[in-house]
């Protein structure tokens, strides 16, 4: 999507300007992934109109190949304004255009299976599934278990904005379950799905081999197969904007895991990306160099504590 960021803080109806930059939860992680290195493909509908084009050039810019990016010349593209963040709260106000957008009409045939031959990730997002039933069935066709697939990455990204209906706590956790691996946050499962804590969050969810429930200042904790989980701080920051953190840390962990490293390695890595993302008042930051993340990852329990 398009992304508008306030000029000033205040609510919606006071700001008076907005700066165009790029959003979207998929695509802040390819970008991300992209910026880190790995070879990446964003796929998806803009419309066939300037903000597309925007979009278009500025996450191919970041590295990620959009070629299978299609252009809608009937529906347009994706936009959402949104205010700074309250400090006092840390709430912000969001406001989408997107019923009918080009990305609403994505269907199974936007992405089969057979068009994943060597892919080694698979990434997808609640938010694309709540755009409409075609971004459903394409969401549902991609995470349903077949053998040789990629690993299918989920983030829930609860947008109850974006999808009113009672029935999507059910739907969202289905989804989740036909994933390898799965990121929550722990506020979002308890607003979601009424699961409060870890514990309760794996037991409705063991199926996914990983599973990453998020804590904000507190950390993560991670579970793996049928392990201990293990929990891992966050390095403390003064947070300018959360939106985008929660996709940098599913781009860090998913760099980390695309390197083979460590379980504990993974989730630093996802913390040293997501600190980057709060630091800045849009949703994407550049991620730490690789030699200086690997070194703060290797830092001892004490140092992250
Ligand atoms: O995770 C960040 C996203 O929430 C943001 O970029 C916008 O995709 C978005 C959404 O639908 O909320």
């Amino acid at each position: 999507m398009v992304t508008f960021l306030p000029s000033r803080p205040g609510r919606l109806a006071e700001v008076p300007s907005f700066t165009r930059t790029i959003g979207g939860a998929e695509s802040n992680v390819a970008c991300a992934l992209a910026a880190a290195g790995h070879r990446t493909r964003w796929v998806s509908r803009v419309g066939a109109d300037g903000f597309g084009d925007h979009l278009v050039a500025t996450i191919a810019a970041y590295g990620v190949d959009t070629s299978a990016v299609r252009r809608d010349p009937l529906r347009p593209t994706g936009i959402y304004f949104r205010t700074a963040t309250d400090r006092a709260s840390g709430t912000h106000e969001v406001l989408y255009y997107r019923t009918g957008s080009a990305a609403s009409a994505m269907s199974p045939d936007t992405l089969r299976p057979a068009d994943l031959t060597g892919t080694r990730v698979l990434h997808l997002s609640g938010i694309t599934a709540a755009l409409s039933p075609g971004c459903l069935d394409l969401t549902r066709a991609l995470t349903a278990r077949r053998p040789g697939r990629p690993l299918v990455s989920f983030d829930i990204n609860h947008r109850p904005g974006l999808w009113p209906e009672p029935a999507r706590a059910r739907v969202l956790l289905d989804l989740a379950r036909g994933a390898d691996l799965v990121f929550t946050g722990e506020d979002e499962a308890a607003d979601a799905f009424g699961l409060h804590g870890p514990g309760a969050i794996r037991a409705a969810l063991p199926e996914p081999e990983v599973l990453v429930v998020k804590r904000g200042a507190d950390g993560a904790v991670v579970y793996a197969g049928g392990a201990d989980p293990v929990e891992v701080p966050a390095p403390r920051v003064d947070v300018v904007a959360p939106v985008g953190a929660g996709d940098a840390f599913a781009a860090g962990f998913l760099s980390a895991t695309l390197r083979g490293l460590p379980l504990r390695a993974r989730a630093r890595h996802g913390h040293l990306a997501a600190a980057a993302a709060l630091t800045v008042p849009g949703d994407l930051a550049p991620p730490p160099p690789r030699d200086r993340a690997d070194r703060l990852a290797d830092l001892d329990d004490a140092a992250w504590g």
